[in-house]
């Protein structure tokens, strides 16, 4: 933390390009926007338009990011993935690059990590946005009520409203808090999509389609929508299974949302991204990773598509298996 802030304020001046992943989240906008108000010479890039929540974000802020095109900057900072496959079209572009690149995240390593310079990336913290407020409290830098918004929304969103939070985390948040007027529950409203019918037919298809195995005191879902795969894996883990994997066979490509409920991380020791997702990424002819708890997989290998999806059942029984004789 230490030498990356030092290095920040080296190449604050310095013409910069923050770049957010694709389909970038309130954690990815969040902690972007923290940063640019840092570095005084900075744009905010990404390879496509950011998630329906992050672009209320950016209404909210009455700001716009630049959407593709070239990487026109000295210094890149790359927010919230360090995965090549999540930096969409502008992959490549990244790879040729010759300036100097940060990478900050909060997602474990990624086989396929992106080379960088200088890289702060640790899983221990809940998102980019905290530990983007960390670097900044570290530089000493007050930011203005503008970034403890985004960052407080980064924040909240990514540890799924507190669910996944820490002591540090709070300590943050009330931090955060202090430097905006606005009351926690706008800042909750900001962080929440607008209704959305589509999203909750989604939703109730997957329950609908939803086939349960019991292991033990263990549930496993699996399920198959059209869209919000991710948001259905969640819902299934709301109203009951212990894991939920649910998949989406879409024109372009194949794609898996996989859930645990978050106190099974620490029950079982299982890591749903390196044990099962990144497997199941190769299934699919792409790749998989993400957290302990809420990973995924996508590849355009849609033919074994049925496969993967079994693959996610057969790996997680294993593990529970693996589990339950090693207490015997
Ligand atoms: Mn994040």
């Amino acid at each position: 933390m230490k030498a990356i802030s030092a290095l920040l304020n080296s190449v604050k001046g310095e013409k910069a390009l923050i770049l957010v992943h694709s389909l970038a989240d309130l954690d990815a906008l969040g902690s972007a926007f923290a940063l640019q108000s840092f570095l005084r010479n900075s744009s905010i890039i990404a390879s496509d338009m950011p998630t329906a929540k992050a672009r209320k974000l950016l209404k909210f802020l009455n700001s716009e990011i630049s959407v593709g095109g070239k990487l026109n900057c000295d210094v890149l900072f790359i927010l919230d993935t360090n995965s090549y496959d999540m930096l969409g079209e502008l992959a490549d572009t990244v790879k040729k690059f010759k300036g100097k690149i940060f990478l900050l995240d909060h997602h474990s390593i990624h086989p396929d990590s992106i080379r960088a310079d200088h890289l702060l990336v640790d899983n221990r913290y809940l998102s980019t946005s905290e530990l983007v407020y960390e670097l900044l409290k570290e530089l000493k830098f007050e930011i203005s009520e503008r970034e403890a918004v985004c960052l407080l929304c980064g924040i909240i969103d990514d540890s799924a409203n507190f669910k996944n939070a820490n002591r540090k985390t709070f300590e943050n948040i009330a931090k955060l808090l202090g430097k905006t007027h606005l009351e926690y529950p706008l800042i909750l409203r900001l962080t929440e999509p607008d209704d959305d019918i589509s999203q909750r037919i989604a939703l109730l298809t997957a329950c609908k389609r939803a086939e349960v195995e019991r292991l033990g005191n263990y549930l496993i879902a699996k399920s198959i929508v059209g869209s919000f795969e991710s948001k259905a894996a969640e819902a299934l883990i709301t109203i009951g299974a212990d894991f939920a994997f649910v998949g989406c066979n879409s024109k372009d490509e194949a794609r898996i949302s996989a859930r645990m409920r978050g106190r099974l991380e620490k029950e079982l020791g299982i890591n749903l991204a390196t044990q099962v997702m990144e497997k199941v990424g190769r299934t699919l002819k792409g790749s998989g990773g993400g957290h302990a708890c809420a990973a995924g997989a996508d590849g355009h290998n849609r033919d074994a598509f049925e496969e993967a999806m079994n693959e996610c059942i057969t790996l997680t029984k294993e593990l529970l298996e693996r589990k339950a004789n090693a207490k015997i």
